[in-house]
């Protein structure tokens, strides 16, 4: 899209300042951003985002879950007497006519965050310090949403990490093979689900009653974190799919990209593996953080989760790379193939080293 186009869309908002550019940013997978300057140094930037609206379906819902999850945490750090609050959680910024979101004329969706100032963010390649920082921030943030008053939260992606859906998705476009991809990839098919039985034990045990769902960020990818220039978190990041699910999803999406020695598309499988200093580290901030609310059975299941996501990831990808590429931006041609495979690697990885996994989780559990 064109400067002018997004300009004018920005002049829809009502934010501060005269803005000088508008420049694309990030590299999430599903939604367009930008980074709104602003000409002056006493007027803030911002972040304007188009939300991809045919995976949120319903955006008057996610727009009001993300409303009533930075106020909550806004409210909390003002009281706990915390003095950088704007640094230390998102801020929308309404429309003109005091809306969350804008609907332009083909239907698009846009919104506006404020740019959170000095703050940087890691792919990967992190340090153990840094993933101790990171547990704390995504401990502190299921913390602070655990008394969230009000109706529960807008499930904003039906199902989005219950594996046994995903995995009923993933049969289909198996026997569908829209795109004729599937030649020569059966090997992972089978692989898929020689794990299935195993994979689906948190779906069990909640219809058990036995595991609990606790308000969850549900996208706690290394790169949703953001730190300041001196390396400590400001906040986290990416809050579309804040929703109720089990704590060992948050704990295992971490894990899956920042404990992963190479990238989540990785092509030399000799770069895949698992970090367990890395893993260590996040454990320790995070249960130190989490400890306290966390029932026995959470604890038990968080180095599962590890598996359970990067397995997830692998049906995801996979299942769209049968269909055509129509949910995950790519790059190439074979980009959700690439993920799928780099993802299964780091699967078999975390295979090798569970029993020090769940040892690492137990010994930080003490
Ligand atoms: C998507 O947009 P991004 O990169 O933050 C996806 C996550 C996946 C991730 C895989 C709404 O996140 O669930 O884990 O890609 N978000 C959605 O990298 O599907
Ligand atoms: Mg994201």
């Amino acid at each position: 899209m064109q400067e002018q186009q997004l300009k004018d869309i920005v002049g829809q908002f009502d934010i501060q300042g005269t803005v000088a550019s508008v420049k694309p940013l990030g590299a999430g997978h599903i939604n367009d951003s930008y980074k709104v300057a602003t000409l002056s140094d006493t007027t803030p930037d911002y972040v304007l985002q188009r939300i991809n609206h045919y995976i949120f379906k319903n955006v008057d819902a996610l727009q009001d879950n993300i409303r009533r999850v930075t106020d909550h945490i806004r409210a909390k750090l003002a009281t706990a007497g915390v003095r950088d609050v704007e640094n230390r959680v998102l801020r929308l910024a309404p429309t003109r006519d005091g809306k969350l979101y804008h609907r332009d004329a083909d239907g698009n969706c846009w919104r506006i965050l404020y740019f959170i100032p000095d703050s940087h963010s890691y792919d990967g390649g992190i340090t153990p310090g840094l993933a101790l920082h990171a547990g704390r921030a995504f401990g502190d943030f299921q913390a602070m949403l655990a008394d969230l008053p009000g109706a529960p939260l807008v499930e904003t992606i039906p199902d989005f990490h219950n594996v046994e859906s995903r995995l009923a998705a993933f049969r289909q476009a198996v026997k569908d093979n829209k795109a004729g991809r599937l030649s020569g990839k059966r090997y992972l098919v089978d692989a898929i689900e020689e794990r299935a039985d195993e994979m689906c034990e948190a779906e069990r045990l909640h219809r058990e009653g036995v595991l609990p769902k606790r308000i969850n960020h549900c996208d706690t990818k290394v790169n949703n974190v953001l730190f300041d220039t001196n390396n400590q978190v400001l906040c986290v990041v990416d809050l579309d799919t804040v929703m109720p699910g089990y704590v060992l999803s948050d704990f295992g999406d971490f894990m899956r990209t920042g404990a992963n020695t190479g990238r989540e598309d990785e092509l030399d499988p000799a770069r895949i593996s698992i970090d367990l200093k890395i893993f260590e580290a996040y454990t320790k901030g995070y249960l130190e953080k989490a400890r306290s609310f966390l029932l026995p059975v959470e604890i038990d299941h968080l180095a599962f989760g590890a598996e359970l996501m990067t397995y997830m990831q692998t049906v995801r990808f996979f299942a769209d790379y049968l269909d055509g590429d129509l949910y995950y931006k790519i790059h190439s041609p074979d980009h959700n193939w690439q993920r799928t495979a780099a993802q299964f690697i780091l699967l078999v990885r975390m295979e090798e080293n569970f029993d020090e996994m769940r040892r690492i989780v137990a010994e930080a559990a003490k």
